[in-house]
């Protein structure tokens, strides 16, 4: 059981349901409980998924119960307090899509031939989740699988943090060790995982990806040889399954604070050697974190399906993955990988912005408050020129603008721009030049 809090501006009740709901439940819907948390807050109904009797407070801190079998009890009060969370609403609303979930979406195709790749070279050996809540502790995240103090994923720039001790998964690697605790000895896992990142054609604040952890008993695991051949054989052959015909492959060694020995694979693909998975040895810290048998030992792996799709459906940007236009969602049918017919491209535009850093400036930040503002009409932010002077320091972006679904107007644009600087300015405190 873990709890946390959250301070959040709410305005209406399906805004906290659309908040809470996918943070907590699963898909299938299990049913939230809402109940009465001190004196001046309100209650909120039971059962059903409408709430009630919400009061005039706007803003509300929320103490939230859940635990892994997505039974959730929530509890709703009045005060006003200032906010510690740094996930903006742009990205609360992407933990509801679940994008590998939907039938005839490539994600979704993708997993579902990873899971059968695996379910087949090791009949009923594996359980398959796929919809483990999103919020995870930092136990979970980082301590249990050993990332340092100050590993950089740990850093606020990069990760979501819902309050200091729980925050959007990072990989789906955080859920193994409560998985080995419960006395999984063989699982995959797929999920949606949240990074703070850059904005290009291949980055996308949210991903998904596919992990899996094979346990192996005492008299195997004596041999470590032995492990890592089981390792490297299961990834060949899913390879070979997903790509349909021989592949080049080749390993190369990784480095990951939770394995060791740690090795990526890399495929050749249109010339180029392409990362698509780390893997390695659980090491006994982790093991132990998830009290397994002293002499047991066993491997694992995390696989990024956007890459890997985007390579096998030939689709060239990564924000189509989200894209709700049916002429993206129609192209594709569960089962078969097929080539994406690009269909004609909008015209892109761009527009610079100037300023002097603050102490407040990350990069990070300042990419995830366009992509608040902007949303998906953004394809791409550089930085196209620093310059210092009088100990401060200037940069200039160039952001460039392109609807997947339509033709943006010049107005729409500048008005977006505008947006952009007045938040820029106001949050991050940079001088606007
Ligand atoms: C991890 O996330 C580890 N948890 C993987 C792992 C699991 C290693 C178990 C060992 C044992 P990494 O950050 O490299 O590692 O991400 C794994 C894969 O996710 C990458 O190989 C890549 O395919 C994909 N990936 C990583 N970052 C991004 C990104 N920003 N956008 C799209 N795909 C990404
Ligand atoms: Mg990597």
């Amino acid at each position: 059981m873990m709890s946390s809090l959250l301070s959040m501006k709410v305005s209406r009740v399906a805004e906290l349901e659309a908040f809470l709901f996918p943070l907590v439940c699963n898909s299938k819907g299990k049913r939230l409980v809402y109940t009465k948390w001190t004196a001046r807050s309100f209650r909120i109904s039971v059962n059903s998924k409408t709430c009630q009797h919400v009061g005039r407070n706007q803003r509300c801190q929320f103490l939230l119960h859940c635990c892994l079998s997505s039974e959730a009890v929530v509890n709703l009060s009045g005060s006003l307090i200032p906010s510690s969370s740094n996930i903006p609403p742009s990205i609360l609303e992407k933990t509801r899509e679940k994008l590998h979930l939907r039938p005839n979406h490539p994600l979704h195709i993708l997993k579902k031939m990873i899971e059968k790749s695996i379910e087949d070279m090791h009949p009923r050996e594996f359980s398959f989740y796929d919809d483990l809540p999103q919020l995870v502790s930092t136990t979970d995240c980082f301590d249990d699988l050993l990332v340092e103090w100050n590993h950089p994923s740990r850093r606020y720039t990069d990760t979501y943090y819902w309050d200091e001790s729980h925050v959007l998964r990072t990989h789906m690697t955080a859920h193994d060790t409560t998985l080995l605790r419960a006395g999984k000895k063989a699982f995959v896992l797929t999920g949606d995982v949240y990074r703070r990142d850059s904005i290009d054609k291949s980055h996308y604040p949210v991903f998904h990806q596919v992990d899996a952890v094979r346990i192996f008993d005492r008299n195997t695991s004596q041999n470590e040889h032995k492990l890592i051949a089981d390792l490297k054989s299961t990834l060949e052959s899913l390879a070979k399954n997903i790509f349909q015909r021989e592949v080049q492959i080749r390993w190369v060694d990784g480095e990951f604070p939770f394995t060791y020995p740690s090795f990526e694979m890399e495929v050749f693909w249109n010339g180029n050697w392409l990362e698509l998975l780390g893997c390695g040895l659980l090491k006994r810290g982790v093991l132990d974190a998830g009290q397994v048998d002293k002499n047991s030992k066993g491997w694992a792996f995390g696989l990024g399906l956007e890459r890997l799709a985007m390579v096998l459906f030939e689709i060239p940007d990564i924000r189509l993955f989200w894209s709700k236009d049916e002429r993206f969602l129609q192209q594709f049918r569960d089962g078969k990988i097929t080539k994406f017919k690009p269909y004609s491209k909008y015209p892109s535009c761009y527009k610079d912005i100037t300023f002097w850093l603050s102490e407040k400036f990350h990069e990070n930040a300042f990419y995830e408050l366009v992509r608040t503002v902007a949303g998906d009409t953004v394809e791409e932010v550089a930085l196209l020129d620093e310059f210092h002077r009088n100990n401060k320091t200037s940069h200039c972006y160039r952001i460039v603008y392109r609807s997947m679904d339509r033709s943006l107007t010049n107005d729409e644009v500048d008005e977006i721009q505008d947006k952009i600087r007045e938040e820029v300015a106001r949050r991050l405190e940079v001088i606007l030049r």
